[in-house]
């Protein structure tokens, strides 16, 4: 590891270390600079900006850690979207990012602080051509998009029996399960993310159409687990803490619809039932999600844990999900074996990675 990289990763377990402090010290700075915050966005304003300065936080010290200022800058972006359609004005976001930095200043030592400052200036310089509002993520021209339109408007409508028959009769007429997978429940899924971040609908919305896509996902397992098993368990988890289960569990059914013997664990799994689970199953393989970049570390925490057990030898690590989309070098950097940025891509690279293993 270079001396960069050394003095990143002490930065980005610092900030964490101090996230309260540190939180506390920049919201106290914000609101004695401009104390009229507290009129333009209500009483709650000083809790609620609390409570974000933990999360920005949270995410400044994993790109820290991971040397990485892409992943701070696209949360930076993502911010500014769902802040402005709340009615939280840029200048706002800049203003309490500036304070960050000084927060920073103020509570770390100066070496720890200069990796860290360098990512919020990066981000900062950029937030001006950052977009405050998003395009639909479903386009016209996507294969099967008239079905993931017609899929999500139904579940938009709260009609998942619509949502289910639209499915299952596109099943019967012969579209691949996997191209049903990813053209429309991932499509769909994301579309539902951007609705919920620009503040078109509901937490409960997102939450009715989640529950429904995990419903529909079900009805079509006989078409899931009829083939033979012949190609070894593959174990599939989120990582400790991470929700985002439906990305996981997809993986899991390409898996199982490749010959492999699947081992779905869901949403925000312990580290020590990942590794006996690993074990029992006498494991080819294990795949790790995490969708929120600030949970980075415990998949770190998590492939350590892995290499350091003893029959987990020989286990293949995959990893996935969000940030890793986002830097495709993450996958490297933080221990895994490999990384891909969908289901179907994850099979073949599994195959592959095993047989290497094998000496194959
Ligand atoms: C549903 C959802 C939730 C649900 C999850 C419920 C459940 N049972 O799964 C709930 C309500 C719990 C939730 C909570 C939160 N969420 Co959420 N959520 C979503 C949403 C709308 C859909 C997720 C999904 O199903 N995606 C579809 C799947 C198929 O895509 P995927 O996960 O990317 O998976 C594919 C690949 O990434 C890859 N892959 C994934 N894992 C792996 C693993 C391996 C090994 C491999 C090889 C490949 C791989 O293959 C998958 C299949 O092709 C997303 C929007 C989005 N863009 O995804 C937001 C989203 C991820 N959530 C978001 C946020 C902010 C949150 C919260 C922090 C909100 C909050 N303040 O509370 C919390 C965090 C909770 C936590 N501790 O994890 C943001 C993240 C933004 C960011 N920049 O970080 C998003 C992007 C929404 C948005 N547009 O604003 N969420």
């Amino acid at each position: 590891m270079s001396a960069p990289e050394i003095l990143g990763q002490r930065a980005g377990a610092a900030i964490l270390e101090r996230r309260d402090a540190l939180a506390a010290a920049l919201v106290a700075l914000e609101f004695a600079a401009h104390p009229e915050l507290e009129q333009r966005y209500g009483a709650i304003a000083r809790a609620k900006s609390l409570q974000d300065a933990g999360y920005h936080l949270a995410y400044l010290a994993e790109a820290v850690g991971n040397d990485d200022p892409l992943l701070f800058a696209d949360y930076v972006a993502w911010a500014k979207v769902m802040l402005a359609r709340r009615g939280v004005l840029a200048t706002d976001l800049a203003f309490h990012l500036e304070c960050m930095r000084d927060a920073l200043a103020e509570i770390l030592p100066a070496e720890l602080c200069s990796p860290a400052r360098d990512m919020i200036d990066h981000a900062l310089q950029r937030l001006p051509e950052m977009p405050e509002q998003l395009d639909s993520l479903l386009a016209p021209d996507q294969p099967h998009a008239l079905l993931a339109q017609q899929y999500l408007q139904a579940l938009l409508r709260g009609e998942r029996h619509v949502a289910s028959t639209l499915i299952l009769d596109a099943a019967r007429r012969g579209i691949p399960v996997k191209e049903i997978y990813l053209n429309v429940f991932q499509r769909a899924q994301r579309e539902i993310g951007r609705l919920w971040q620009v503040n078109q609908i509901s937490v409960a919305q997102e939450h009715y159409c989640t529950a429904a896509t995990q419903l529909i996902m079900s009805q079509l397992y006989p078409y899931i687990f009829s083939g033979e098993k012949t190609a070894g368990a593959f174990v599939a988890t989120c990582v400790a803490g991470d929700l985002h289960e439906i990305g996981i569990r997809m993986v899991a059914d390409f898996f199982e619809m490749s010959g492999w013997d699947t081992f779905y664990l869901g949403a925000s799994t312990p580290d020590a039932s990942v590794v006996q689970t690993l074990i029992e199953r006498k494991a080819v393989a294990l795949g790790i999600s995490a969708t929120i970049t600030y949970h980075l570390h415990g998949v770190q925490q998590l492939i350590e844990t892995v290499r350091a057990t003893p029959a987990c030898a020989d286990t293949v690590i995959l990893v996935g999900g969000y940030p890793f989309n986002l830097s495709p070098g993450l996958w490297r950097s933080i221990g895994a074996d490999g990384w891909s940025q969908d289901a179907a891509g994850a099979i073949e690279l599994a195959a592959t990675l095993a047989a290497r293993r094998r000496g194959g």
